[in-house]
């Protein structure tokens, strides 16, 4: 996508999308100016998205290839990850320590150490027995929580494996001269099921109903599907798919591009040669798998796929794959998950405090700070590197606290963008320049990000830092830690911010409101707190904002009626009264589940005290008498009113109103 405004005093904005979709392997050389396709294969399939916001581009883009899937709402809680884990008591010890530590943890992972030998669909029987696992599993879902493990796509060679013998029964593995390729990864000897051939969603489907009635995981983690294979097969003599005359960047260098993968002569069902569908593995996986676990659960599948392509938005959430715990990495994370964000796959994290190497307190407590406000948050780290769990330390601890405690109070934010991502194809972290387009300068920002339009991430990104120079876009803006830290930016200019090792800079500008809940140890208990409404009042007047909501498991997101509400608020100031109403687009969810909003924070208010305040509900209750008021001034003037011991239900709509 690219963003450009024609001139600075006529800032007419033009954005556009390019989508050239060829699945062969190709180099991709952008110069500013232009952009150049290099490709050994396939049709020019070539789309232009006029846009001219960036909004727009995405909405055509994600027309064309497929609106991202909402994802549960459990999947926007903490998870906890790590290669290696030794046992089922390691993994609980894991689960206890963060709860006495008082940290959020909503999904335990586990990696390939469960397996029997590395086998898919199989529990090492000493390390990992089913009977623990289950008992495990079963404590984890009583508490609220989720279990996650992972799957590789090499089956391997083994005549007493059930899953091999089921493969062969059925001809699902992609063959190389007739027979089925033989290729190597963790569990030795593998083939590799090929999800072009239609019968291996039955196959795949099939494995992962087996396993999953024996071990009811919540979601499914799909590694390696590049595809990675440990070994690289020799190429066909003179064959110009092994060994193309023009070699493509592979892996920073060149690669031949049977490097490391299933050579490029293998082939699939209908003849598809490898060479074609290479590209093609992770997403024909992750469907596959999207559509197994819709089968087997009912429920809206979660996924997490380390191979993607155009349209697996519609299928899967992604990680960023191995980073390392570097600083260096900690900043990277920013433009990996925001270009996810624009290819159409907006559920997207980096691995918090780094994958490889040895983390620190100082980077692990900046990771989380940052970590907390990905769409997708997941600690992870490698085998034979120092454990990173956030309750290690007590500075990390504190501050995941804090933060968490944040992303937990936004989750209704983050999920009613989720249901615009699914609606509209809008990512949930953004770029700058998609709420500030005719701001040239936010064109080129990657080391501050949005969630949605109205809230703000300048993160810490260098080691021993405690100040960061963040750019702010013309408006005022507020502290979402504390509202009376307030700034006012006229045009836009970066701004010196303290940044002490305990705090990150999240800020909410004006013009918005947001649905928050109360902080909790699992998303399930946050979503039984009452709701608060923060309203951010403009200088020009008019603020809004949304929430969506339904159980959050739903296959269908914004389905059938009933089993859902969206409610829009509007703020706004008239005169001498202030005020917010809402507009119930759907609200008989909402008034099934007694969802009530019992305070309201209006910020950003300029001038003097209330002289009065009337609080009017259209459905009815006279708030007089019960609520609440306080006021407060910061330092730039602004005051902040905060109407509490309300029980405005959020599926009527009401109207409430304050006076000068
Ligand atoms: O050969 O399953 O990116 O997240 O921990 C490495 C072990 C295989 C690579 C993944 C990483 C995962 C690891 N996997």
């Amino acid at each position: 996508m690219d963003a450009r405004s024609s001139s600075s005093s006529s800032p007419a904005i033009q954005s556009h999308g390019v989508l050239l979709l060829n699945s062969n392997g190709m180099d991709v050389i952008y110069s500013g100016d232009r952009i150049t396709y290099k490709v050994i294969g396939g049709v020019i399939d070539l789309y232009f998205f006029a846009g001219p916001l960036p909004e727009l581009v995405m909405e055509q883009y994600t027309e064309l290839i497929g609106r991202p899937t909402p994802m549960p709402y459990w999947s926007l809680g903490f998870h906890q990850c790590r290669y290696g884990y030794k046992n089922v008591a390691d993994v609980e010890g894991v689960v206890a320590g963060y709860a006495k530590a008082g940290i959020p943890l909503e999904v335990m992972w586990t990696d390939i150490d469960y397996m029997d030998g590395f086998k898919d669909f199989t529990l090492d029987p000493i390390n990992f027995p089913l009977d623990k696992m289950q008992k495990f599993v079963d404590t984890l879902h009583q508490n609220g929580q989720k279990y996650v493990l992972i799957l590789d796509p090499g089956i391997s060679v083994n005549k007493t494996y059930g899953t091999y013998i089921r493969g062969m029964q059925a001809d699902v593995f992609i063959k190389r001269d007739g027979v089925p390729y033989l290729g190597q990864v963790w569990p030795g000897l593998v083939y590799f099921p090929d999800f072009l051939n239609p019968v291996s969603e039955v196959f795949w489907g099939g494995e992962i109903k087996r396993f999953q009635d024996i071990l009811p995981f919540d979601g499914l983690w799909l590694d390696m599907n590049e595809i990675s294979n440990f070994i690289t097969s020799p190429p066909t003599p003179n064959s110009t798919l092994d060994d193309p005359p023009y070699k493509i960047n592979n892996a920073g260098v060149s690669r031949p591009i049977n490097n490391s993968t299933v050579p490029a002569t293998s082939s699939h069902w209908g003849n598809i040669t490898e060479y074609n569908a290479h590209n093609l593995y992770g997403l024909l996986e992750s469907k596959s798998t999207n559509a197994a676990l819709i089968n087997v659960t009912g429920k809206r599948p979660f996924i997490l796929a380390r191979s993607t392509f155009v349209t697996s938005g519609k299928y899967t959430a992604h990680w960023t794959g191995d980073n390392a715990a570097t600083w260096n990495d900690l900043a990277y994370s920013i433009p990996g998950i925001l270009n996810f964000g624009l290819f159409g796959i907006p559920m997207v994290g980096a691995d918090i405090c780094g994958f490889s190497r040895n983390t620190t307190e100082e980077l692990c407590g900046r990771w989380i700070q940052l970590g907390a406000f990905y769409p997708f948050a997941r600690d992870h780290s490698d085998k034979y590197t120092s454990r990173q769990e956030l309750f290690l330390w007590d500075s990390v601890a504190a501050t995941a606290r804090k933060v968490l405690g944040l992303r937990y109070r936004l989750l209704p934010y983050f999920y009613t963008l989720m249901y615009e991502a699914h609606q509209r194809g809008t990512p949930i972290a953004r770029p700058l320049f998609f709420s500030f387009p005719q701001d040239i300068n936010t064109y080129e920002i990657s080391t501050q990000f949005l969630i949605g339009k109205a809230v703000m991430v300048s993160p810490v990104l260098k080691s021993g830092a405690v100040s960061v120079d963040a750019y702010f876009p013309a408006g005022n803006w507020f502290d979402l830690f504390n509202y009376s830290h307030s700034l006012s930016v006229k045009s836009g200019k970066y701004i010196k911010l303290d940044a002490p090792p305990d705090h990150i800079n999240v800020h909410v500008r004006e013009g918005n409101i947001l649905a928050m809940q109360g902080e909790a140890m699992t998303t399930q208990a946050a979503r039984k707190t009452a709701f608060q409404l923060l309203v951010v009042v403009s200088n020009s007047g008019n603020s809004s904002g949304e929430v969506f909501l339904d159980d959050g498991e739903e296959v269908e997101m914004g389905g059938a009626d009933g089993k859902w509400s969206l409610v829009r608020f509007y703020g706004g100031i008239i005169g001498n009264k202030v005020s917010v109403k809402s507009q119930v687009v759907n609200g008989g969810f909402a008034l099934s589940q007694k969802w009530i909003i019992h305070k309201v924070i209006f910020i950003g208010l300029k001038g003097k005290r209330l002289k009065r305040h009337e609080l009017e509900t259209i459905n009815g209750t006279n708030l007089n008498g019960n609520s609440v008021i306080k006021e407060s001034f910061d330092s730039l003037g602004f005051l902040t009113v905060e109407v509490s011991k309300l029980s405005l239900l959020i599926g009527k709509e009401f109207k409430l109103e304050l006076n000068f």
